[in-house]
């Protein structure tokens, strides 16, 4: 069995890479993003989707993260991959600067789905919004510090050790082997 990895971004798929044993195939399919609050929720329709449109028989993976500014009232949060399109990480940093409380959190949900079953795995590492560092990752890794380092200046390894998505990736695999056993 292979885990399709439904995205558009080869950053989540080489993060998964490293915590799965079964291989991982990239399948680019443009999923519907319902408009939601509920990260798991969108995950999820995307998943059942891209399932039902590819027609293949391997269980399908959707990953929905986002980055949650808690002076901003949460924003970007869903609607982190259209903020970044229009305004750019570097203005979601201007906007941070301008506020004294500059904690915020990235989350995501990872959605198995194989026909039958859905299963949600989430992960959320908390940290601050600083000037943009370092040029490793993607998306927002370089405006987001967890514990003094941004994600951008952390390598794949470490990033997996402590972020959003490694959190969620350690739950699935665990839940992999344990249904293969
Ligand atoms: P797919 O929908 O095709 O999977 P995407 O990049 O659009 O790819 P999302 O809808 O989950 O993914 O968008 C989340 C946004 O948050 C998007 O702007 C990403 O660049 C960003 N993002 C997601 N995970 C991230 C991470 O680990 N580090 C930095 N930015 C991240």
């Amino acid at each position: 069995m292979s885990i399709r990895f439904v995205t558009s971004n080869e950053g989540k798929v080489e993060e998964a890479r490293e915590y799965l044993d079964e291989p991982v195939e990239q399948v680019n399919y443009d999923y519907t993003e319902i408009q939601s609050d509920d990260l798991a929720e969108i995950a999820v329709a995307g998943a059942k989707e891209a399932f039902e449109a590819t027609g293949g028989d391997d269980p399908v993976v959707v990953d929905d993260a986002g980055l949650f500014v808690d002076a901003l009232g949460g924003f970007p949060g869903p609607y982190s991959a259209y903020a970044e399109d229009t305004l750019g990480v570097e203005r979601v940093w201007t906007l941070a600067e301008a506020e004294e409380n500059r904690r915020a959190r990235f989350r995501v949900v990872v959605a198995y789905y194989d026909g039958e079953r859905a299963e949600t795995f989430a992960g959320a590492v908390p940290g601050r919004i600083v000037a943009p560092r370092g040029d490793g990752g993607f998306g927002y890794d370089p405006i987001f510090e967890h514990e003094g380092t941004t994600l951008a200046e952390m390598s794949t390894e470490r990033k997996n050790a402590i972020s959003h998505r490694g959190r969620a990736l350690a739950k699935f695999a665990d839940w992999l082997a344990d249904r293969d056993e």
